[in-house]
């Protein structure tokens, strides 16, 4: 039998183009969990579980997610077949709660694995892709109007980004929505806006707000309640005139459905990392198609590891209505692989060679691994 002989997990500290600010945190660099799972037929797999500000967004930190790993997904995974990922993960989830973050890097591994050793793209191995390319929203959040609207004027002159998302929630509302409204007004037609609040609003601001952020012209408001009240998200979105979409509320698959059976939102943010990884978050997707939900592809702002599993789990979506966000390893002044993703005419570009299409640049890996500094 063709088995896992080793989990290795490695923390990755990365630059970024500009601080990028968030109403919980506002990010300096990124750190980037990376998983190595090597099999006894000499294949390895990559993974990725990355998450933003710490512990500042999510239950699971860089630090907890490579102890966890280390010490709970190694020995439980070394010595199963390596080939039969349903195995595996059933064996993770008999024993172990959450960790959906870390979950996301194992599934990822083994796919990427698997993909080498029978010669398919992951996307092929998810059933096949139904699109070349996945539209990429820019997230613009230099924390200064101005800048804002110099960096989407250069995305679109570069073609690179038509779709732009403004990170809300950190001042007081008058002030968030005058500038939404003065980045929207600057772009016009030309692009879409949408918000993310990250959870920062009561559900009576948000109700007022999302009625002046529709006369403002944006397309899609983001989690603007707390996560746990699903209830009061269903009463904003019901009565908000710009469709609401969850996130941060989203934190499992059952969390998806338990969404869609209150009516919370009209879109759901699919991200790997959420709910387990990129066979998980299509779990996630049926359920939201089956519901009437509209699907957007989410990122926890991942390296092109974590970037492209997620973009070969979304090409296989007959229907991604509010396109992606994948545009993590832009914000990173750094490569860590040998060669970078490819962005392209608003759009990011599904590799055609197997697993994931990626190889790692060993010296730069080595140079920027946390341990060295
Ligand atoms: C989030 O909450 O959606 C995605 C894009 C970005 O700038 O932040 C993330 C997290
Ligand atoms: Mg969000």
């Amino acid at each position: 039998m063709n088995t896992i002989e080793s989990l290795e997990s490695l923390i990755v500290d990365l630059p970024t183009i500009r601080p990028h600010k968030l109403a919980m945190h506002t990010m300096q660099k990124q750190t980037l969990v990376i998983v190595r799972l090597r099999c006894s037929d000499g294949i390895e797999g990559l993974g990725e579980a990355t998450t933003i500000g710490g512990l500042s967004y999510a239950g699971e930190s860089p630090e907890s997610i490579k102890t966890n790993l280390d010490t709970y997904f190694a020995p439980l995974l070394i010595g199963q077949d390596a080939g039969n990922i349903n195995s595996a993960m059933l064996r993770v989830e008999r024993n172990v709660r959450g960790n959906t973050f870390a979950k996301s890097a194992v599934e990822t591994a083994l796919l990427d694995a698997q993909g080498k050793r029978l010669g398919l793209p992951l996307a092929k191995l998810l059933g096949g892709q139904v699109r070349d390319g996945l539209e990429v929203a820019w997230t613009l959040a230099s924390g200064n109007t101005e800048k804002d609207i110099e960096e989407a004027e250069c995305m679109l002159d570069l073609r690179r980004h038509r779709h732009f998302k403004l990170k809300i929630g950190a001042h007081e509302p008058a002030k968030d929505i005058a500038h939404v409204a003065a980045i929207k007004r600057t772009l016009g037609d030309r692009a879409s806006v949408r918000v993310d609040v990250n959870q920062v609003w009561s559900e009576a601001i948000a109700l007022r707000a999302c009625q002046q952020l529709g006369d403002a012209g944006v397309e899609l408001i983001e989690q603007p309640i707390p996560r746990h009240d699903r209830e009061a998200l269903a009463r904003v979105s019901a009565r908000s005139p710009v469709p609401v979409m969850a996130d941060e509320a989203i934190e499992s698959v059952e969390d998806s459905f338990a969404l869609a059976r209150a009516g919370s939102a009209s879109v759901f943010a699919l991200k790997i990392a959420k709910t387990g990884g990129p066979r998980a978050v299509l779990r996630t997707a049926s359920i939201a198609e089956a519901a009437g939900i509209g699907l957007y592809g989410g990122t926890m702002l991942e390296g092109g590891i974590g970037t492209l599993a997620a973009a070969h789990a979304f090409a296989t979506l007959a229907k991604l209505e509010w396109h992606t966000e994948l545009f993590g390893p832009l914000l990173l002044t750094e490569e860590i692989l040998s060669e970078p993703l490819i962005y392209r005419d608003f759009q990011l570009l599904i590799p055609h060679a197997p697993g994931l299409g990626v190889v790692l640049d060993e010296e730069r890996l080595a140079f920027f691994l946390r341990s060295r500094h």
